[in-house]
């Protein structure tokens, strides 16, 4: 008898142990993303949540907000982040330029010739030293890892196929000045503070005559039935980033431990990212395509122009990071 209660209480205790170091250690913390479902960086997004709860043994698990049910317009979840109030946040790298400069230096226009040098240089040094560069900005921010999306082109409401065709043209463009001036020197006009959930009701409006963006994205968010015509300039690659918030994760007492454990999942998503990005800009290219939708590939000439025209950008947003130019400059040839 004495023998069975003193099991008894051990077992009890052992469970009691148990229990409350779970629930002392399960912290929940929030993702946000503007893609939908299905959408490569939203799978990205799931595998990079499985691999930390995983791996950090139900210390931390990750909800993913998609398709911009937390934060519609990404500055939102970037200075959200800045403050504490969301946790991860996956982003184009365009707008987190706003608050690190230097990222603009990888996203200049017409910088790479394909994915693969885009890849070359992400996963080298360069790639590495602006990642920390995010971190060592003083945003509050953390760069986690990258992911593809492919080459940003134009579609709108007329024909557009080089420069002339983009004069009066109203044009939604992410938020970062940067890309302001690139189509402003391009002879349109940008209009920002659109999220990308809105620009398909923005373009049927009126409101503006096109916007700029990859197939899968021109494609999932229905604005290929808004903008019927796309012209594959490929004006920038701008890489995704999936960031982390210093504040939110002190806040939530993740430990040095976790966030490192955190660090490492993030990179090993980016892979996983590459192969689902592969697929889905085929599917969308070819559902794009099968609509009937007008699909222009610009000839040397009219590319050149598109080219010719952002000298300037190169000398004003170029400026300090010439020797990280012409580093990725090299990288693809
Ligand atoms: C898409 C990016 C997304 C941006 C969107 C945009 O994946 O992160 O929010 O462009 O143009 O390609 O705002």
């Amino acid at each position: 008898m004495k023998k069975l209660s003193i099991v008894l209480l051990i077992l009890v205790a052992v469970v009691g142990f148990a229990f409350a170091e779970g629930s002392k250690e399960a912290k929940v913390l929030k993702l946000s993303e503007v893609h939908v479902d299905g959408y490569p960086t939203t799978m990205a997004d799931l595998e990079f949540a499985r691999l930390v709860e995983e791996k950090t043994q139900g210390r931390v698990k990750i909800e993913v907000y998609s398709n911009g049910t937390l934060y519609g317009e990404e500055t939102g979840a970037i200075e959200a982040m800045q403050i504490g109030d969301c946790a991860f946040a996956r982003v184009s790298a365009s707008p987190v330029a706003n608050y690190v400069p230097a990222l603009n230096a990888i996203q200049l226009p017409y910088l790479y010739v394909s994915a693969d040098h885009m890849w070359k240089v992400l996963n080298s040094e360069v790639g590495q030293g602006m990642l920390d560069a995010v971190e060592a900005s003083g945003s509050g921010l953390i760069g986690l890892c990258w992911y593809d999306s492919g080459s940003r082109n134009f579609y709108t409401t007329t024909s557009v196929k080089s420069p002339a065709d983009l004069k009066g043209l109203k044009i939604r463009m992410q938020n970062n000045t940067m890309m302001c001036r690139l189509v402003e020197l391009m002879g349109g006009t940008p209009v920002t503070g659109i999220g990308p959930n809105e620009i398909y009701g923005a373009l049927t409006q009126g409101v503006i005559d096109g916007a700029e963006n990859n197939w899968p994205t021109y494609y999932s968010k229905g604005d290929y039935e808004a903008a019927k015509f796309f012209c594959l300039d490929a004006h920038t690659r701008v890489p995704e980033i999936l960031l982390g918030s210093a504040a939110a994760l002190k806040k939530a007492g993740i430990t040095d431990k976790d966030i490192a454990i955190i660090k490492e999942c993030a990179k090993k998503t980016q892979e996983y990212e590459i192969a689902q990005w592969k697929a889905m800009e085929d599917t969308a290219e070819k559902a794009v395509r099968a609509n009937g939708n007008t699909i222009y590939t610009p000839s040397a000439a009219e590319m050149k122009q598109f080219q010719d025209a952002m000298a300037p950008i190169y000398a004003e947003y170029g400026k300090g990071y010439e020797d990280i130019i012409a580093k990725i400059q090299a990288m693809g040839k």
